[in-house]
């Protein structure tokens, strides 16, 4: 791109409102963070606390050490399971192994995952809708194992992954007069409600959660964006590409018909995608540091955008407090869902 046409970009830089860091992220940062300070390091944590890479590499510089496999660990050595939760066995290993855990999954998870015991307590046979290979999809979908009905050496069957209204048509269960469905807690809500359509037109008895699985944060960053990209003409997503929320972030800009990018920081940010753009939106996943998005208005500042406005929106006051066993680390004993 040449200087005269960075010169003629004028675009103006909106806000989405809210975005970045929710309740859980807060906390699963902060757990490990107290548990290095508690115990010092290495403390291991079984995959990415939460999915970003910049936090990720913050806290390997001091001292985490980021693992997939549990048996990679050397007993007797302390582990955080991460932000999205874990299934029952992954908890029943690391007590087989020695090993000292502690739970940065979000309560909003195990919110899912204590219905998903209710559930098949009940003998009900259950729907998730996920996306397949997330770990919280893994960690949920754990939750339906053989200790409700032991003599069920199947129950693993009782419990179904659907990812698209196509997958519901393809869906076969033993009973649909006993069948719930729950969901992954950072879905597309307007995919979602595709899929629970499909649910109820094939299954009409099929018992839906009490409250959303799709949680605070999830809705209120798609429904910020929403609002911004009616009236962009380009949306910037701060996020790692792992990262499911903040790819459902840009779907949600792209949906509404507008040019939208998803990059982990300002060095992804292309001077092309700017040339003709009158209004550029920016927001950022829920694992996503607001640091990140600081730098990716000062590039597009130095390509030439100007003028930020920060959107309305709602103000989230959700904190969730520490696991008990760490709160004496500091005076802080619960957090700020700050940014
Ligand atoms: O890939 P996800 O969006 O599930 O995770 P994330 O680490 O980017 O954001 C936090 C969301 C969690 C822990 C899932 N509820
Ligand atoms: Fe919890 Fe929702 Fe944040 Fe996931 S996105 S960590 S469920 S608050």
């Amino acid at each position: 791109m040449s200087s005269s046409q960075q010169a003629e970009t004028k675009a103006e830089i909106v806000l989405a409102n809210p975005r970045g860091f929710c309740a859980g992220v807060d906390r699963a940062i902060i757990i490990v963070e107290q548990a290095l300070e508690k115990f010092g390091a290495p403390i291991y944590v079984r995959n990415e606390v939460v999915h970003n890479k910049f936090v990720v590499d913050g806290l390997r510089a001091k001292g985490a050490i980021f693992v997939n496999e549990l048996d990679k660990i050397p007993a007797g050595s302390t582990v955080i399971f991460s932000a999205h939760g874990v299934s029952k066995a992954v908890r029943k290993e690391a007590e087989a192994l020695g090993l000292t855990a502690f739970d940065a999954t979000c309560p909003l998870v195990t919110k899912v995952h204590i219905e998903v015991g209710k559930l098949r307590q009940a003998g009900m046979e259950i729907v998730m809708i996920g996306h397949k290979g997330h770990p919280e999809v893994e960690g949920t979908m754990g939750q339906a194992d053989n200790d409700a009905h032991p003599e069920d050496k199947a129950a693993s069957l009782n419990m179904y992954l659907v990812e698209t209204p196509d997958d519901v048509l393809k869906l076969a269960v033993k009973n649909p007069e006993k069948l719930a469905y729950v969901t992954q807690t950072t879905l597309s809500m307007d995919d979602a409600a595709l899929v629970i359509d499909a649910l109820k037109a094939k299954f009409p008895l099929i018992k839906a959660p009490k409250s959303d699985d799709i949680c605070y944060a999830t809705q209120n960053r798609q429904d910020a964006v929403k609002i911004m990209a009616k009236d962009c003409d380009l949306v910037i997503v701060v996020g790692s590409p792992n990262s499911s929320n903040s790819n459902r972030l840009r779907e949600v800009a792209q949906n509404q018909g507008v040019e939208a990018y998803m990059v982990d920081n300002a060095s992804y940010l292309k001077a092309e995608w700017l040339v003709g753009k009158k209004k550029i939106g920016v927001s950022a996943g829920a694992s996503a540091p607001e640091v990140l998005v600081k730098e990716v208005i000062t590039k597009l500042e130095n390509l030439g955008a100007a003028n930020i406005t920060e959107l309305h929106g709602v103000i989230e006051s959700v904190v969730f407090q520490l696991p008990k066993n760490l709160v004496n680390v500091s005076e802080n004993a619960t957090l700020p869902a700050n940014k």
